[in-house]
């Protein structure tokens, strides 16, 4: 009796292994190594991209923020040049100055059912006066990949005295509440007020701010600096509420200069603010578990260091005693995790915590950067301290210089991949170098299947995100030379192979991918021999 083997037919039971949690891992096979490598997954996206992140259990969408007022639908499988236009506010964003414009995006975390999102953009004439808004839409009814543009809701509404410094992210936390972070008003100094806008607990600017859009908080206050426009309830457990005037009630987090991108670790709930610098330093905050309540210092500190507004290039000089403002190095501050000085970098970019499905030996790493430097790094935080710090990580992600001064954000999708925003139109995504995933074998996302009439094995392009030029189908025996019999730009072999192994013996196979570079994926862990002989 004939036998064809597939060395794939393990490969769906470690897949099922692999799944992580946090994240749907279905159909995504892990790569043990934790090398890295990055491959363009968007390019050509106009606007001046600057976040991208995917609806909840959504895992064939990604949806790219750019400045100018746009939000792009990339779909997985689809060329990298193709992109789909899902929501247009061009016209009602103020996106001259180089800070404004469409600045941030989530959706509800019922978003698969209720279709709501929300926006964080700055209006207003180019000469000023300007606003940020905060507002919900929703999508379409009819079409998944198009928002209703004349849903919009404006929740909050305030004032931008300067154009520069709006924060601009928002994120739903693990507690259902919107987070929403703004800058310190702009200018430079934080000249605003007294003692500045960061250590003003009654200004609703140089926060993290926490409020329920959802109306889910059991014991709801009203909005308090938000006006009486304001469409949110305040959760009663916000650390400075204490009802109309005073603190404002929706802070979570104070002393912030120009927080630009934020995140939650999906597993631990641990909170990563970076926080943009003067003059002299860049830093990345930390809080395990929050509470709120911090001060992360500013505009006393500027990253570990004390700061001047009044001289503000003069690296490490503490300011006056300003009001109630604690004195520098005061030990109520919450001290950066990392910083980094200028010129290394100029503009913080704050990332995410890895905690997706294909590079498991990643889970917990911490991926940040910096707009000008255009460098990727990454620490991991164990027992409250940075460990592991990489402080540039481009050459392995092989993107050389071309981040500087486009390294806009990071994003993750829903698989909890995480992605790169580069100004110029582009998203990239972290992934395994090419060399290290497997099409057919134990390390496959799908079981290679020798159905009568078609085989077909895993489709590597979809799975990845990664381009591929073509499969390979190797046929021999374990332990010995396997020679290509097949090759064929789609994962399938239309009738599969015609020869029969003589009685009593077998045939095995083994498929393989190549990109458009020539790198081709592996053929086994350990791998097996194949002939260099080209395909039929
Ligand atoms: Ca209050
Ligand atoms: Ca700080």
């Amino acid at each position: 009796m004939s036998k064809q083997v597939s060395l794939g037919i393990l490969a769906c039971l470690i897949a099922l292994e692999g799944s992580h949690l946090g994240a749907d891992c279905t159909g995504v096979a892990p790569v043990p190594e934790a090398a890295l490598s990055a491959v363009t997954v968007a390019s050509g996206l106009p606007g001046r991209p600057l976040y991208v992140t995917s609806p909840p259990g959504d895992r064939d969408r990604l949806f790219i923020v750019a400045q100018d007022g746009f939000i792009h639908i990339k779909k997985r499988g689809e060329p990298v040049g193709l992109s789909h236009l899902f929501l247009d506010l061009s016209t009602i964003v103020q996106a001259g100055p180089n800070e404004m414009g469409l600045l941030g995006l989530a959706f509800d975390p019922g978003y698969a059912t209720n279709g709501l999102f929300y926006v964080n953009y700055t209006e207003g004439p180019l000469v000023g006066p300007w606003f940020t808004v905060v507002a919900r839409y929703s999508v379409s009814a009819g079409d998944p990949d198009a928002a209703d543009p004349g849903s919009e809701t404006r929740l909050l509404r305030f004032s931008q005295p300067q154009n520069n410094h709006n924060g601009g992210q928002i994120l739903f936390g693990p507690d259902g509440y919107l987070y929403i972070a703004t800058g310190d008003g702009g200018g430079g100094g934080d000249l605003h007020g007294t003692c500045g806008n960061g250590q003003n607990q009654g200004s609703i600017l140089g926060k993290m701010l926490r409020v329920d859009v959802r109306g889910t908080a059991p014991m709801p206050l009203a909005p308090d600096c938000g006006g009486a426009s304001a469409l949110y309830a305040v959760p009663a457990d916000n650390p400075f509420a204490d009802g109309p005037g005073g603190a404002c009630d929706e802070v979570w987090d104070y002393g912030l200069r120009n927080p630009w991108r934020s995140s939650f670790d999906a597993l631990t709930g641990d909170l990563y603010i970076a926080d943009v610098g003067q003059n002299c330093w860049e830093e990345v905050n930390y809080v395990a578990a929050p509470t709120g309540g911090r001060n992360y210092g500013w505009r006393v500190m500027e990253g570990n260091n004390c700061f001047n507004p009044a001289m503000q290039s003069n690296c490490g000089q503490a300011g006056a005693p300003c009001g109630t403002s604690p004195p520098c190095d005061d030990p109520s501050f919450t001290d950066p995790i990392v910083e980094f000085p200028h010129p290394v970098g100029c503009s913080v970019t704050g990332g995410y915590v890895y905690r997706g499905c294909q590079l498991p030996a990643l889970s917990g790493t911490y991926f940040y950067g910096d707009y000008c430097g255009g460098f990727v790094a990454s620490l991991r935080m164990v027992g409250g301290l940075p460990t592991e710090q990489q402080p540039d990580r481009t050459g392995e992600l092989g993107v050389g210089t071309s981040l500087r001064f486009g390294l806009t954000s990071f994003g993750v999708d829903d698989d909890g991949e995480i992605y790169i925003v580069d100004r110029d139109g582009s998203v990239l995504r972290i992934v395994p170098p090419f060399t290290n995933l497997e099409v057919s074998g134990e390390g496959s996302a799908t079981p290679f299947d020798l159905a009568p009439g078609a085989w077909f094995w895993e489709d590597l392009a979809y799975t990845t995100m990664q381009p591929v030029s073509g499969y390979r189908v190797y046929r021999g025996l374990p332990g010995g030379t396997f020679t290509c019999v097949f090759a064929g730009a789609a994962p399938q072999w239309p009738g599969g192979d015609p020869s029969v192994p003589p009685p009593g013996t077998m045939h095995a196979y083994i498929v393989t991918a190549v990109n458009p570079s020539g790198q081709m994926t592996r053929s086994g862990r350990p791998p097996h021999t194949l002939s260099a002989a080209p395909c039929p």
